[in-house]
């Protein structure tokens, strides 16, 4: 079994391809954002940086995420980090320990993998509707809290808003933006009744094309007082 390091950069890389550029490696994703795992494997074979990887690597990295172990929650101050990010490893260590733990980013069954969530691709995954909990959870960093205010939560340069079902998994979420994230409360229920589409990606993982500021409730202390 590959170290954590080189599971950390498997994880990475397999972000890159599943959710954001498989065409590059000439990887085909349904619409629902499946792709052949022997493909996958092709592809890593064919590439000297993870020529390593084994099937077993790779079921490593879908079953207990990157391998970055349990999370330290008194290492704050540190940069942004993602499954994405491509930070030196000295910046965003820390932080990528703590937005790691519990990480289910990929999905295998059969012969087919997939991420969760995270796209970016032009064509849109295809997720079922759901009825979302009352209240879900943003976590950001305070900079966009006066654009968010004017446009409502965006996909920026994914194809979903991200939302959890936690505060607490806010918090980790808007640590790889800032220091000190904060959280936004989606009156989701609200939302969902009002026609806002939901999709559940994961336990932890919520999905909209776009919240309306309408049903956003900003934290006390950033100019914005709860409604
Ligand atoms: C912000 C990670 C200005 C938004 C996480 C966020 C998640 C706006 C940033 C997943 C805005 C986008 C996604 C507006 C939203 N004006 N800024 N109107 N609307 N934003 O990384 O939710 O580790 O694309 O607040 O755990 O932080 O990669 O989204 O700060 O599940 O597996 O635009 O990525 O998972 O940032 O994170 P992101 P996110 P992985």
């Amino acid at each position: 079994m590959a170290d954590r390091r080189r599971l950390t950069k498997l994880s990475k890389f397999l972000a890159l391809i599943l959710r954001h550029q498989p065409e590059r490696f000439g990887l085909v994703l349904d619409e629902e954002g499946w792709a052949s795992f022997p493909e996958v494997m092709e592809i890593l074979r064919g590439l000297p940086n993870f020529r390593w990887a084994t099937r077993a690597d790779v079921m490593a990295v879908v079953e207990q995420g990157s391998g970055e172990g349990s999370p330290d929650p008194s290492s704050r101050g540190f940069g942004a980090t993602s499954a994405d990010s491509v930070e030196p490893r000295s910046r965003a260590a820390q932080a990528e320990a703590y937005a790691e733990a519990g990480k289910r980013r990929f999905q295998v069954e059969g012969k087919r993998i997939r991420a969760r969530y995270g796209h970016s691709l032009a064509r849109p995954i295809r997720y079922e509707p759901c009825t979302p909990p009352s209240r879900l959870y943003h976590g950001t960093s305070p900079d966009t809290l006066a654009s968010i205010r004017r446009e409502g939560l965006k996909p920026m340069e994914r194809q979903y808003v991200h939302l959890s079902p936690e505060p607490e998994t806010a918090i980790r979420v808007g640590t790889r933006h800032a220091d000190r994230p904060v959280v936004l409360t989606v009156r989701a229920a609200e939302a969902h009744a009002a026609g806002v589409e939901f999709h559940q990606a994961d336990e932890d993982v919520y999905l909209a094309k776009h919240i309306p500021v309408e049903f956003l409730e900003f934290p006390r202390g950033y100019g914005y007082e709860t409604i």
